[in-house]
């Protein structure tokens, strides 16, 4: 009896606490009804500016939530004597942070103390994405900044991994194959500098289309002659500021510009998404929507679990 009262008691108190503290659209109505509004004035404004800045956020998103999880440690400055996530060698080029910042800003001055860098950047990655002509979703919010921000943590595929070793680390992560095929297909927006795809010109990767080896080689010069380290390309070589599903046509014309990229129309395990999404751009949309929602609840810290950041780039 006194067991069964006991159980029951704390059901009461546990129960409310565990639905409260989960994501949900709307997250911040009550306290910061202006929020989202405030994340998408920024980044329209810098979108106006500068149409390139969809890539950045998406692959700002991407690197914070698989490291760690969706908790912003991507956005903590290095210290002297201790780096952070931001210095790993994977994201030497990941771009965006003055976005976060100027909304962080304005989101202090309307509502202190309120609204999670973690939740900005995905915000920002939501709207930029609309922006660019991709699908408009409503995205959950009310997740926390994380006290931890260690280069030794990252743990991402490089762009010369075989669809199986980019899948090992996705599914460790929770998602499907097909949900990495949707999420590379974040590929139809963005550049990716020289460095990263040199070893196949120069005629090395037989599968790279011969006439787009010859224009990188241009810009990239060769493996065994390289030039312009800082030299950068359109990861979609056709409609390169639109985020539709071109990237899975162009890379079934072997115009892949990263091994990885041309590996999933190679792949017999990844042909069939590719193909499927080549031929169906709604369906990349709707696929796309879905894994990048659950994207963003992975590894999430809600409830009283970290903190809410004062400042993006510093714990408080
Ligand atoms: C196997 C998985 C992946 C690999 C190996 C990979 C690799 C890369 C590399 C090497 C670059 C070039 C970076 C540069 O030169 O600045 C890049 C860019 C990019 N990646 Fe990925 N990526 C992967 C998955 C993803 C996912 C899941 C997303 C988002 C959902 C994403 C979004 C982007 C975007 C948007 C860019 C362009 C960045 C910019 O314009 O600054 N990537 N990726
Ligand atoms: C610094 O070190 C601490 C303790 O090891 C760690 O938790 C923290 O995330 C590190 N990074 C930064 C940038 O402070
Ligand atoms: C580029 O994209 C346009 C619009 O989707 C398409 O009509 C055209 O065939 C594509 N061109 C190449 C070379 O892939
Ligand atoms: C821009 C940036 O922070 N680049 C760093 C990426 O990681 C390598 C290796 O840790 C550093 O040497 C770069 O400075």
């Amino acid at each position: 009896m006194m067991m069964k009262l006991t159980i029951f008691v704390v059901l009461l108190f546990i129960l409310p606490l565990a639905s409260v503290a989960q994501l949900k659209v709307g997250f911040y109505a009550p306290n910061c009804p202006r929020a989202e509004a405030i994340v998408r004035q920024v980044v329209q404004k810098h979108f106006n500016a500068d149409k390139t800045i969809t890539g950045g956020l998406l692959r700002l998103h991407f690197h914070d939530c698989f490291v760690d999880g969706c908790d912003a440690s991507i956005l903590i400055d290095s210290k002297k004597g201790n780096q952070s996530e931001k210095d790993a060698g994977a994201n030497g080029t990941v771009r965006g942070f003055e976005i976060i910042d100027e909304a962080k800003k304005l989101l202090e001055k309307a509502c202190p103390n309120t609204v999670s860098c973690a939740d900005i950047i995905t915000l920002a990655t939501r709207d930029s994405v609309d922006m660019a002509g991709g699908p408009k979703y409503a995205v959950p919010t009310g997740r926390r900044d994380g006290l931890v921000s260690n280069p030794n943590n990252v743990n991402l595929p490089g762009p010369d991994s075989t669809v199986a070793q980019a899948f090992q680390i996705f599914r460790s992560n929770g998602m499907s194959l097909n949900e990495m095929v949707t999420l590379l297909g974040a590929h139809t927006v963005g550049v990716a500098h020289c460095g990263f795809f040199i070893n196949r010109l120069g005629g090395s990767d037989k599968t790279m289309d011969a006439t787009l080896s010859s224009n990188l080689g241009k810009l990239c010069g060769t493996p065994s002659k390289p030039k312009n380290n800082n030299g950068k390309t359109f990861l979609d070589q056709n409609t390169s500021l639109v985020f539709d599903n071109q990237f899975y046509k162009q890379i079934l014309k072997r115009q892949g510009v990263l091994f990885i990229d041309q590996q999933l129309a190679l792949d017999s395990s990844s042909r069939g998404f590719v193909s499927g999404f080549a031929a169906n751009a709604p369906s990349f949309q709707q696929s796309f929507v879905n894994a990048i929602i659950k994207m963003g609840k992975t590894g999430v810290k809600v409830g009283k679990a970290g903190e809410i950041r004062r400042n993006c780039r510093a714990f408080n």
